[in-house]
């Protein structure tokens, strides 16, 4: 006879894991008060509770690791930015100490025939009469200089070989990876170059998450919080004019009395250079869109002087950048995606920072959209 008050015998274990055991017999009562048969007992959870139970468990490790990759995510976003603000910082002081410098060699004219010389040869017009054109001659010695002073690839139409980064003898070449060079270069320009009086800062300024040699070449770069190498673009035009490629661009014909509104490299779009550069000038409506003009040369006399002299802009746009198009200094994490959406700056393109991927730029660090 089964005892009705066995039928259903709760106990609770040790352990806190409640035995349901059903006809429960009395010839067991050598085995433990918490343990039951198998052929009588259902210890545990149904089949549905466990799953509950597990579904419940993997929903919270979910959420829990979303909250803490998130968490990671964030804290390298913002290493990132600031790095990049610690680096743009003193980048903006050797501009303004540049820009001082060369305002007043350029007026006392105490090196102008030399820097002359240096640019009519970069633009292949080294025996033209540029007498005529002194202003825009001034235009392009103040960008042979910035070029001279802040290179951004090792390319030879931006650094000379006998460079001391190219003649480091640390220097690998066998094992360097061009992606780091803008970055390399930058550091060499902040850490180890005079900035015409400005000396340069103790590399102490920076850690070991923030300086890198990366591609084992024996020369140093500027990292991300993913380890990446940043970007530097000196003059990233293509990334408001990106229409064309920057290769097949001609110039406004002579007969175009009007070339300042003309657009010869393509037309300006936005929409790239607003994910980098938030606070683009924006179009006034009129027919001279303000990111048609050249910071250094708003009436347009580098366009001018060539077309005076019968030059193509081909010279220049490999030298320098578009023609008539505005530009600000670009510092470029690739994010989170590691990939960076730009052409890289030592591509004779790219150089210009020509977009690649929108997708890619999206999460891109620059030193303008971190100011949110
Ligand atoms: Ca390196
Ligand atoms: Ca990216």
């Amino acid at each position: 006879m089964i005892n009705p008050l066995h039928q259903f015998d709760f106990r609770r274990s040790p352990t806190g894991v409640i035995a349901r055991c059903a006809n429960r017999n009395s010839s067991n009562s050598s085995r433990s008060p918490y343990t039951c048969s198998s052929q009588h007992c259902r210890a545990g959870f149904t089949v549905i509770e466990l799953l509950v139970v597990i579904g419940l468990i993997l929903l919270m490790i979910s959420i829990f690791a979303a909250v803490f990759g998130n968490t990671i995510l964030t804290a390298r976003e913002r290493a990132t930015q600031a790095t990049i603000l610690k680096i743009d910082g003193l980048l903006q002081q050797r501009l303004e100490s540049f820009n001082r410098a060369v305002d007043k060699a350029l007026e006392q004219g105490t090196n102008n025939q030399r820097y002359f010389r240096q640019v009519r040869n970069e633009l292949g017009i080294g025996s033209a009469n540029t007498n005529n054109y002194i202003p825009a001659m001034k235009v392009l010695s103040r960008k042979m200089l910035l070029k001279q002073t802040f290179p951004q690839s090792f390319e030879t139409t931006e650094m000379p070989t006998n460079h001391p980064l190219l003649t480091n003898p640390a220097y690998v070449p066998a094992n360097h990876k061009r992606e780091t060079e803008s970055s390399a270069c930058l550091y060499y320009a902040l850490t180890q170059a005079q900035v015409f009086g400005l000396p340069p800062v103790s590399p102490d300024n920076f850690s070991s998450n923030e300086v890198r040699d990366t591609d084992g070449d024996g020369l140093l770069e500027f990292i991300d919080a993913w380890g990446e190498p940043l970007r530097f673009y000196r003059w990233p035009t293509a990334l408001v004019r990106n229409t064309t490629s920057g290769t097949t661009a001609t110039l406004a014909t002579a007969s175009n009395s009007n070339p300042p509104l003309t657009y010869p490299n393509g037309t300006i779009d936005r929409q790239y250079g607003l994910v980098l550069i938030p606070d683009l000038p924006a179009s006034t409506g009129t027919n001279l869109d303000p990111l048609g003009v050249d910071p250094d040369d708003g009436y347009g006399r580098i366009q001018s002087m060539l077309l005076g002299l019968g030059q193509s802009d081909a010279a220049f746009r490999n030298n320098y950048h578009q023609l008539d198009t505005f530009f600000t200094p670009l510092i470029v994490s690739a994010g989170p995606g590691k990939v960076l959406g730009l052409q890289e700056p030592h591509t004779t393109t790219g150089r210009l920072g020509l977009p690649a991927s929108r997708d890619d730029l999206l999460d891109d660090i620059s030193n303008f959209n971190n100011r949110r």
